[in-house]
């Protein structure tokens, strides 16, 4: 198997696109996929300062990696979340990559401590707030990115999530018709008011596979595990279905997903799109200022809880 490109040996068959890339060429095409998701979504310009939100994982490290390479202004925020076993091995990738790739090109990473900051892991928060784990940490992550993203002057917020991730969540989202999250499920979200962070998804246009490839070839190390917390079965389940799909006819899901973003485009010009809508209702929260649509922001709400519980 040749390179569809340069007819060299080919490293990687790329089946939804009828192609095969050797290592440079397949690197080219990952920076293209990056470079045309940034200009078709208007996600950022040139002279903007990008905030990268990390995980240790491969497509958070891989996107971070590309628009380094594409000449952007990136640095990352990583938030260890206090998982015994988990969060310091994946802070050690998260930081060796920041030390030999990032700040040779001066990107600079930011980290936030749960334990430190919030006063408790992850685990203990949640279970002192009665709620799920992952929505207490999406609460949390949520929160201290935008918070860095204003206060440290970022222009736009950028998160891994690859095809694979928006095409699963859209089936979820049909198949419970939960129209108020297809709205906002676009690879770009606008600054909403005055204190929330533009935040935008430039790895839509790339599957879980390639970017995997990609960080093997360009020997970037990630933690392969997931999250000890991740109870996404729901998910995992919607991605093996279109897995299956994709085998049997390759360009599914990117058939789906960025068809439906097609007719979100056109839909956009109608005034009254959800984000519209939402954007009128928000307001800065009495306690800390970041926007909410309540009085208090789900944040604040939360960390009051677990005081209560602990007093
Ligand atoms: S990190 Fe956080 Fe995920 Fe872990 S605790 Fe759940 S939400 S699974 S993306
Ligand atoms: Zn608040």
């Amino acid at each position: 198997m040749n390179c569809t490109k340069c007819k060299t040996k080919a490293t990687i068959k790329i089946p939804r696109h009828h192609a095969a890339f050797c290592k440079a060429c397949f690197n080219q095409f990952v920076q293209d996929q990056v470079a045309r998701a940034i200009k078709s979504e208007q996600m950022f310009k040139r002279e903007d300062r990008i905030l990268v939100a990390v995980s240790g994982g491969k497509d958070s490290l891989a996107l971070w990696d590309i628009l380094l390479k594409l000449g952007y202004k990136a640095d990352a925020l990583y938030v260890n979340l206090g998982i015994a076993g988990y969060s310091d091995r994946s802070q050690e990738k998260v930081r060796r990559f920041a030390e030999t790739v990032a700040a040779p090109l001066n990107a600079t990473l930011h980290t936030h401590t749960v334990e430190q900051e919030e006063g408790a892991g992850i685990k203990e928060l949640s279970m002192l707030t009665h709620r799920p784990t992952c929505s207490t940490c999406g609460t949390i992550k949520r929160y201290q990115f935008n918070r860095v993203a204003i206060e440290q002057d970022y222009d736009v917020m950028a998160t891994g999530h690859n095809l694979d991730d928006e095409a699963a969540r859209l089936l979820g989202n049909l198949l419970h018709w939960q129209e108020e999250y297809l709205d906002k499920q676009g690879p770009s979200l606008p600054a909403s008011v005055e204190g929330f962070a533009k935040k935008v998804k430039p790895l839509y246009r790339l599957s879980e596979r390639e970017l995997a490839a990609y960080c093997v070839l360009n020997k970037i190390d990630y933690i392969v595990d997931e999250c000890p917390m991740a109870q996404g079965a729901r998910t995992l389940l919607y991605k093996e279905v279109l897995n299956r799909l994709e085998t049997e006819s390759p360009g599914t899901k990117q058939y789906f997903y960025w068809g439906f973003l097609e007719k979100q485009r056109k839909q956009a010009a109608t005034p009254t799109s959800m984000t519209e809508k939402d954007q009128a209702m928000l307001h800065p929260c009495a306690t800390c200022g970041q926007p909410t649509t309540a009085e208090t922001c789900s944040y604040c709400k939360m960390m009051a809880r677990a005081r209560a519980a602990v007093r």
